[in-house]
């Protein structure tokens, strides 16, 4: 292994990014752009509910059952500070693999055979217990967050399904939103499905025969589907045929993940690619498609699984402040587009890298370029977790900041006016949301998520108001500092309506009017 200084450690780390400005400061060859955006006084887009924030974790995380309790304090408090009302979803590969053990003494079941296959999880079967399921409802009292539960369906049977639904809806109430029933089916064709015949009609066939069982012992069960992990053309299918299914199951969402890249050695996830517009580009693809398909069915949308980098995240762009300004743009993309809301992946290092084989190629990667174990332990594992955990204490990643920065417009309604377009059309990369509370009060919001330019902003809401505007900003060193701060700014007057503003290269703008 080669040696590598502290120094070049650090900077290696930031990645494949030369040539690109990562600095959040003036420089002189500073650039600004100016730019007016006018808000207009009614709100007429989407409504962005009150819990759209969430995050996504591994079934297999509950092998620990003290880790979602209402003894793990530091995890709760974690939770609570990223949002009042959010959504904790259960999933991953390992939901795959995890067979539910209603007693102590229940035998474990026989499992099928499996394909072991790179980078997809092993056939390493765990429990899921009662203890652990009933500790999660303490843990989603304490928060004041509510549940989606993933129930395997790679290597589970009607029966036991119906016995987990039925412990798990009578034990968490109120706090289960829905159920999932499989996490991305549209990969089983790699190791748990016969890949020359797997498809989403029989995809479809399979989820209907588990989730009548649940519905059976759950009459009032509820359901999100189907989970895929790119497949957003599965979406179409399954409304399509949706109207020929018999009594269908309770479907309240339709379901998808989206990753912007990966894994940590591919050299396209970069910083200036997942703040560039080809992201947002694909994002708002997608959504078309999901949102034609959760018309048809009179359902939404939610975005259930995510995050910068599959397997794991990479260090130097899952674990930086660029991954906080592309949090909060993505979030408020989707909210934009209608979704019910966003769950990003993270979790334990030990829980995530099961999920993807036993090993995260960014920890590879790392040791390939001379880190010491001393470097590696000091950094987020999973490189994307929203939530960290270094020893016994729970840190709030610069993934989380983006979301808990996008998360002041929940529960208002969006403008229709695409703010984004016009920052864009002024030659600078960033984009601007702004919602309506009930009360009246606007919040607006603006990522200025270009390296080089610095934003001079009019905000134009409309003749009437005059006052002052509180303001937040959300910020780093740099792009690619290893950390991230959402904190109060001066604030501004609003004279006749209008105020304007510097939103600095690399930094997030709030502002509320009341
Ligand atoms: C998703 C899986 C999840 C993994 C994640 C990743 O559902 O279990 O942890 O990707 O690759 O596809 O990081």
């Amino acid at each position: 292994m080669k040696t590598i200084s502290r120094r070049r450690f650090l900077s290696s780390a930031a990645l494949t990014l030369a040539g690109t400005r990562l600095r959040a400061s003036a420089g002189a060859d500073s650039s600004t752009v100016q730019a007016t955006l006018t808000i207009p006084p009614e709100a007429e887009g989407a409504r962005m509910p009150a819990d759209f924030i969430g995050l996504s974790y591994e079934v297999r995380q509950m092998t620990d059952p003290h880790f979602f309790s209402a003894a793990n304090t530091g995890l709760i408090a974690q939770l609570k500070a990223l949002g009042a009302h959010g959504v904790l979803r259960l999933g991953g590969n390992t939901s795959e693999f995890g067979y539910w053990k209603p007693a102590p003494d229940s035998p474990e079941p026989a499992h099928p055979a499996t394909r072991e296959v790179v980078g997809e999880p092993k056939a390493e079967y765990y429990a899921v217990t009662a203890e652990a399921v009933r500790n999660l409802a303490d843990f989603l009292k304490e928060t004041g967050w509510t549940c989606i539960y993933g129930i395997g369906m790679g290597t589970n049977t009607p029966e036991r399904a119906a016995a987990e639904g039925a412990f798990v809806a009578k034990t968490l109430g109120a706090r289960l939103q829905y159920f999932q029933i499989g996490n991305e089916a549209d990969l089983f064709s790699k190791h748990l499905r016969d890949p020359k015949t797997w498809n989403a009609q029989r995809y479809l066939a399979e989820w209907l025969t588990l989730a009548r069982a649940v519905e059976a012992s759950v009459p009032e069960a509820r359901f999100g589907m189907p989970d895929v992990a790119s497949q957003i053309d599965w979406l179409t299918e399954i409304a399509e045929v949706w109207p020929s299914v018999a009594n269908p199951p309770h479907v309240t969402t339709l379901t998808h993940h989206h990753y912007f890249g990966g894994p940590a050695t591919n050299p396209e996830v970069n910083i200036p690619n997942l703040l560039g517009s080809g992201e947002m580009g694909k994002v708002q693809n997608a959504a078309d498609t999901a949102n034609g398909a959760a018309a048809k069915m009179g359902v939404r949308v939610r975005m259930t699984e995510g995050n910068t980098c599959y397997r794991g995240g990479k260090p130097g762009v899952s674990d930086v402040f660029a991954a906080a300004l592309w949090a909060a743009d993505y979030a408020l993309h989707l909210a934009s587009n209608n979704y019910t809301g966003i769950n990003l992946h993270g979790g334990s290092g030990t829980s995530v890298a099961n999920s993807v084989g036993g090993f995260l190629p960014g920890d590879v990667m790392l040791k390939d370029q001379g880190a010491t174990p001393e470097e590696i332990a000091s950094l987020p594992h999973p490189f994307y977790t929203p939530i960290a955990q270094f020893g016994a204490e729970y840190t709030m990643e610069p993934v989380a900041y983006g979301l808990k920065f996008a998360g002041a417009l929940s529960g208002g309604t969006l403008v229709a006016a695409n703010l984004t377009a016009r920052l864009q059309s002024a030659g600078v990369n960033a984009s601007a949301y702004a919602a309506k509370h009930p009360g009246g009060r606007v919040t607006a919001i603006v990522l200025n998520k270009d390296a080089d330019k610095d934003l001079d902003l009019t905000l134009d809401f409309g003749g009437g108001r005059t006052g002052r505007a509180e303001t937040e900003e959300l910020r780093a060193p740099a792009l690619d500092s290893r950390e991230a701060h959402i904190s109060p700014s001066a604030g501004l007057r609003v004279g006749r309506g209008t105020c304007t503003v510097r939103v600095p290269r690399a930094s997030g703008l709030r502002l509320t009017i009341s």
